[in-house]
């Protein structure tokens, strides 16, 4: 489907109007009132120990995939080395990582997960 007009815009756009003269508007108005967050990836990494089903379980258990989308993340990792689980805001990636960090080193798994800015 094409991107609407409006997706296309930049946030000065939208506060110039539709069709609006982008940059003319009011010297006290804020370019924008929605400051997006930052975002992070949370990695999955491969290695050579941890059980492919492990990997599955805590995807499924961490990341709210179905055992099809863990799957298929898993063997990603696992053929290329590094994955993708997820893009989050700072403290809920960070918390993914802890979760999963946590939860192979009570299975004693070398299982490692890290984050990185979008
Ligand atoms: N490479 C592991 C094995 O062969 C499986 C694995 C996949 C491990 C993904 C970690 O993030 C990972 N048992």
């Amino acid at each position: 489907m094409a991107a609407s007009r409006h997706e296309l815009m930049s946030d000065d756009e939208r506060d110039a109007g539709v069709g609006g003269r982008t940059g003319v508007g009011l010297a006290t108005k804020p370019e924008s009132k929605t400051a997006k967050p930052a975002l992070y990836k949370v990695l999955m990494l491969n290695d050579d120990y941890t059980p492919m089903e492990f990997v599955v379980l805590t995807l499924q258990r961490f990341f709210k995939m179905s055992i099809e989308d863990a799957t298929r993340v898993m063997l990603h990792v696992h053929q290329r080395g590094v994955g993708v689980c997820g893009i989050f805001t700072y403290e809920v990636a960070e918390t993914k990582v802890n979760q999963v960090m946590d939860f192979a080193r009570q299975h004693q798994h070398p299982l490692q997960c890290t984050m990185e800015k979008e």
